[in-house]
């Protein structure tokens, strides 16, 4: 499995899975929530309601993860995760591991092979780009081996100091 680190556009990506930081409602928002449903037109929303009344009529809770078809974006799959929202008290960084985790884990269902991260909780939700991207490394390495069906796992950072800090707390991980 290989860990890269790219400054880009998630929605560009031309992966398996993409990610996205999304809100408890999972019908959109702003950042890059906002930038994934507007690349991906109306039908993810679409898919988003539908998710949404199927499974989390009550919302998505932080730390967990599902996934909808990705619309019109190069990707297949977007997988929802939400993080803990550090200005509403939600402080736990075992919360925003979870997110990385549980997102891992949905690809692992989907049969993906290929899944992009952005720097979730690094926005509005307020966390430092140190703990999202420790929260990252723990989730990539606390059970050896579990990602081992992954071909690849590519953080893409909008941000220049997200960037840097995954690249300071994930290189020992770069093949
Ligand atoms: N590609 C990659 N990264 C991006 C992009 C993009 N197109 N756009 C922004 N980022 P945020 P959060 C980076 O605020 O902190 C939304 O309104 C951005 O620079 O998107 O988890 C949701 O609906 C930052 O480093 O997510 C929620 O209400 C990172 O993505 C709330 O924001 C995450 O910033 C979630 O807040």
């Amino acid at each position: 499995m290989r860990i890269t680190v790219v400054d880009g556009d998630i929605t560009e990506q031309d992966v398996d899975a993409i990610v996205n930081a999304a809100n408890s409602s999972l019908l959109g928002g702003g950042g890059v929530d906002g930038a994934i449903h507007r690349a991906a037109g109306p039908e993810l929303l679409q898919h988003c309601r539908t998710l949404r009344a199927h499974h989390w009529p009550e919302g998505l809770p932080p730390g967990r993860a599902a996934s909808t078809p990705a619309a019109q974006l190069p990707a297949d799959w977007v997988i929802h995760t939400v993080g803990p929202n550090r200005h509403a008290g939600e402080t736990d960084p075992s919360v925003l591991a979870s997110c990385f985790r549980e997102s891992l884990l949905e690809a692992l269902r989907l049969g993906a092979t290929s899944v992009a991260f952005p720097g979730i909780g690094a926005g509005v939700y307020g966390w430092e780009a140190d703990d999202v991207a420790q929260a990252a490394r723990l989730a990539l390495t606390e059970v050896p081996g579990r990602w081992d069906a992954l071909e690849e796992v590519r953080f893409v950072l909008f941000s220049a100091t997200v960037a840097d800090a995954f690249r300071e707390h994930l290189s020992d991980l770069f093949a």
